[in-house]
């Protein structure tokens, strides 16, 4: 089992750093997907329109090169299906990212939450994300290590220098259940492996993605609205 070695630095970015042996991981999160894209070069892109109505409960539904499934509790509805109503349904509106089909689904205790399952190990995954962590709720992502998403945040990635992720969780760490949308799944089995050199550029993508998101906080804090679902 590979080890990775991690340093949080600020924000939601989080960069392992070992130069001990080339067999250990190095994981770069982003939280902005321009930063993503320029780090991974080529990936593909998932966006889920050809699965409307496809149910994610029980075995999941397999999109070709990973099959999607809603583990532990299945909330029923847009919280268990690939559905253009992840977008249109009364009081999950958050979840909405660009209108199209996207993976409705829900984060809760007792291990209960949305599991991309790859064919083959890849090397960077990241997704549009929809109504994360907001009303007091908090999901993760979990590649390797746990990474919390922040209320709001739009996007979360990470590149795999060594390549070994094979499945890739949405997971609850606390509050309540958290409905949350997933759309533009993006991923790749050949991201480079960057030097330490264009390490430190990575940083700087990185921390201009921290900016960029809190920009986009403070814009947005005014118009934060409550809860009324149980799911949200
Ligand atoms: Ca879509
Ligand atoms: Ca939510």
């Amino acid at each position: 089992m590979l080890k990775n070695t991690l340093l949080a630095l600020t924000g939601s970015v989080a960069v392992g750093m070992s130069f001990a042996g080339s067999a250990e991981a190095v994981i770069l999160t982003f939280n902005n997907r321009s930063a993503w894209e320029a780090a991974v070069g080529s990936f593909t892109v998932q966006d889920f329109n050809a699965f409307e109505g496809a149910q994610t409960e029980g075995a999941g539904v397999d999109v070709g090169d990973f099959t999607v499934r809603q583990v532990g509790t299945d909330f029923g509805g847009i919280f268990s299906e690939i559905s253009t109503q992840v977008a249109t349904i009364q009081n999950a509106v958050d979840n909405n990212l660009d209108g199209s089909a996207a993976v409705g689904g829900a984060t809760d205790s007792g291990g209960t939450g949305i599991r991309f399952s790859f064919d083959t190990a890849i090397s960077a995954w990241g997704a549009d994300l929809g109504g994360f962590s907001d009303g007091g709720r908090q999901s993760a992502v979990i590649a390797g290590a746990s990474y919390n998403i922040a209320p709001g945040q739009g996007f979360f990635g990470f590149l795999d220098t060594v390549g070994t992720t094979s499945t890739v969780d949405i997971a609850y760490v606390s509050g309540f259940p958290d409905g949350v949308g997933l759309d533009n799944v993006s991923y790749s089995s050949s991201a480079s492996v960057p030097e330490p050199s264009s390490t430190l550029s990575l940083l700087a993508l990185t921390t201009l993605g921290v900016a960029s998101t809190l920009k986009r906080k403070l814009k947005s804090s005014k118009s934060t609205g409550k809860e009324t679902t149980k799911v949200g």
